[in-house]
C-alpha cells in the first residue's frame, strides 16, 4: 500500500460528532488522508443503521479521495466494499480473513515490540502503533510505549506505519519524527471545536 494514506489517519464511530456526516466532511476537505469507522462505544448503530451510515460515509470518503477502513467488521467492510480492515491483537487472525480482502488494505493494531514479534504478518498492509501516549478513548489499549517504544517498533519492521494514542497537535511531530509513517487520532479530531483548523495544524 502507498503509506502517505497514514499521514492523517482520523478513526470514529458515528456517535463521535454530533453532527457526523458533516464533520466528517469537513475533517476530509480539510485534508484528512484515511477514514476509519470504529463503531464502538455508547448510541452505536448496528444492522441496516449501521450498514447506511457506513455508505454514506463511504460515498463521502470517494467524494474526496480518503481511504476507507472498516475496524473489525469483515461483513460490514465487504458488504460496503471498504478499501480495507483494521484489526487487534485479539480479532480474526489476518490470514483468515475472507477472500474479498486478499487484495485489500488490512491493518494491524501493535501495542508493543512483544506484540509485533508474536504477530503473524503475511497479510498485513500497514501497523498501528501504540498508545504512544495516554489515552481516554480506549479503555483496554494499554500501557503507553512513548516515542522511544514506537521507535523501537518502527526500526523493526518494513510495513508502512501509525503512531496511535493520545497524539494531539502538540506531540505528534514527536511521532513522525521518531519514524512513523503517519498519525492515527480519535479524540484529537472528535473533539475539537474548529475540526478544519485541527486537520491543518496536524497536516503542517
Ligand atoms: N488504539 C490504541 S489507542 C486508541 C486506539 C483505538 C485510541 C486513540 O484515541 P485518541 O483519542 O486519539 O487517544
Ligand atoms: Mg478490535
Amino acid at each position: 500500500m502507498n503509506k502517505n494514506i497514514l499521514r492523517l489517519y482520523l478513526i470514529a464511530a458515528s456517535s463521535s460528532f454530533e453532527n457526523p456526516l458533516k464533520d466528517l466532511e469537513t475533517a476530509f476537505k480539510s485534508g484528512v488522508t484515511c477514514f476509519q469507522l470504529r463503531e464502538k462505544g455508547d448510541n452505536i448503530k448496528s444492522g441496516q443503521e449501521l450498514l447506511d451510515f457506513a455508505l454514506e460515509v463511504k460515498a463521502l470518503c470517494k467524494k474526496y479521495a480518503v481511504t476507507f477502513i472498516v475496524n473489525d467488521n469483515a461483513e460490514l467492510a465487504e458488504s460496503v466494499e471498504a478499501d480495507g480492515i483494521h484489526i487487534g491483537q485479539d480479532d480474526v487472525k489476518p490470514e483468515l480473513l475472507p477472500e474479498y480482502f486478499s487484495d485489500k488494505i488490512i491493518g494491524l493494531s501493535v501495542g508493543n515490540l512483544n506484540e509485533l514479534k508474536k504477530s503473524s504478518l503475511d497479510r498485513v498492509s500497514y501497523l498501528g502503533i501504540g498508545p504512544v501516549y495516554s489515552t481516554l478513548s480506549k479503555a483496554d489499549a494499554g500501557e503507553a510505549i512513548g516515542t522511544e517504544g514506537l521507535k523501537e517498533v518502527v526500526q523493526q519492521t518494513a510495513l508502512p506505519t501509525a503512531a496511535i494514542g493520545g497524539i494531539t497537535e502538540k506531540n505528534y511531530k514527536d511521532c513522525l519524527e521518531s519514524g512513523a509513517d503517519g498519525i492515527c487520532v480519535i479524540s484529537a479530531i472528535t473533539g475539537s471545536d474548529n475540526i478544519e483548523q485541527t486537520v491543518t495544524a496536524l497536516l503542517q
